[in-house]
């Protein structure tokens, strides 16, 4: 199967000798790979101690070896359903806030993902790098990939790009992504069960998880590299947006001016990224679910709330989740605590 995949690949696309040596690494990877059932219809691969799809696998694996990192490379990193639409649409705003009137912006018109291309799958897409290679500086890019599967020359301190990461309390992210994952699954195929998702999760087994791994990497890149790498929480986003907004501006190294300030653009930003302004946009209400892309834009907005768990975890189930997170972080200064 993955063979044959790498196979249609290059005689599709003729890929060059470079690539045809990475596509043979991954195929004769993966099958020696331990595997866990998914969460959709997929399997889950342990690589380098985290639990990838094969394409995140593919996606990790060509960045080592073809990309170029530009030292005004600007990364959104998130575990998956951390608020990955809304921090990309913040970044966006922040980063363009002088080449769009806010009442004709882009993201009035179009979902973050096609504004922020998802580097991992970006790279798969034509099997090669060359459309992120060409895309103009300063480039946004967005992944869920773990910090240490990030080459070092984009980790270490002689390197310039950062990354901008976002976490949320685990308990929220295993509801919404319960949800999603039944959203995704195709008709006359039963959902599954919150119990299922639960005993997957807290095993570490979903989507670039172990989830709590994943938090820790780039939290403590945070700490040793601060001017690459910060770390926002959901929970403190919500809380005050506009002090978040303008901590994000000065780590890029781009902050409001006193003209910008009295001209409320933080505001505004804040308020164009909000979910009730983002879910209400036609092009995030409607549905653009098709045979090559099963994910419709409206998928990326349910409650955006904090604390919706409330309303799904049993009691029990709750406890377990905080008992893992108050293990995994303890002696770590990290914590989810609001
Ligand atoms: P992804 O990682 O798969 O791309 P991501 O955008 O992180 O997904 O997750 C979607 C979650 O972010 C949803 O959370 P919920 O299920 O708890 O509701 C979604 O509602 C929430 N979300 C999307 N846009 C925003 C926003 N602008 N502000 C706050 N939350 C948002």
């Amino acid at each position: 199967m993955e063979n044959s995949n790498f196979f249609a690949i290059e005689k599709e696309l003729k890929l060059d000798e470079g690539y045809q040596k990475t596509y043979k690494n991954v195929d004769e990877l993966l099958p020696t790979l331990p595997r866990s059932k998914g969460w959709w219809l997929d399997q889950l691969l342990q690589y380098q101690g985290f639990w990838l799809s094969t394409y995140g696998i593919r996606g990790s694996m060509l960045i080592d070896d073809h990309f170029n990192p530009r030292p005004t490379d600007i990364i959104v990193a998130t575990s998956p359903k951390c608020g990955t639409t809304w921090l990309r649409a913040l970044v966006f705003s922040i980063i363009n806030r002088n080449s769009f009137d806010f009442s004709d912006h882009p993201l009035r018109k179009a979902n973050p993902r096609d504004l922020v291309q998802f580097l991992e799958a970006h790279i798969r897409g034509d099997g090669s790098t060359a459309s992120v290679d060409g895309l103009p500086s300063p480039r946004l890019l967005s992944t869920h990939l773990p910090y240490s599967l990030f080459p070092e020359c984009m980790t270490d301190d002689t390197s310039a790009c950062r990354f901008v990461y976002i976490c949320r309390d685990p308990k929220d992210v295993l509801v919404s992504k319960w949800h999603f994952a039944n959203k995704l699954r195709p008709k006359g195929v039963p959902p599954l069960s919150l119990e299922e998702v639960f005993d997957l999760f807290c095993k570490g087994v979903s989507h670039y998880g172990p989830f709590w791994d994943h938090v820790l990497g780039y939290w403590k890149a945070s700490l040793e590299s601060p001017k690459k790498v910060l770390c926002l929480k959901y929970e403190d986003v919500k809380k005050k947006p506009l002090g978040c907004v303008r901590k994000v501006a000065n780590f890029l190294g781009v902050p409001f001016t006193p003209e910008e300030e009295n001209k409320e653009i933080v505001e505004e930003i804040v308020k164009l990224c909000s979910f009730e302004n983002m879910s209400n946009q036609d092009v995030n209400k409607s549905d653009t679910r098709s045979r090559e892309n099963p994910i419709s834009n409206s998928d990326f907005f349910r409650k955006g709330e904090v604390g919706d768990w409330v309303n799904h975890l049993p009691p029990q189930m709750s406890e377990i989740l905080d008992q893992i997170t108050e293990q995994k972080f303890q002696g770590t200064g990290f914590s989810f605590q609001y």
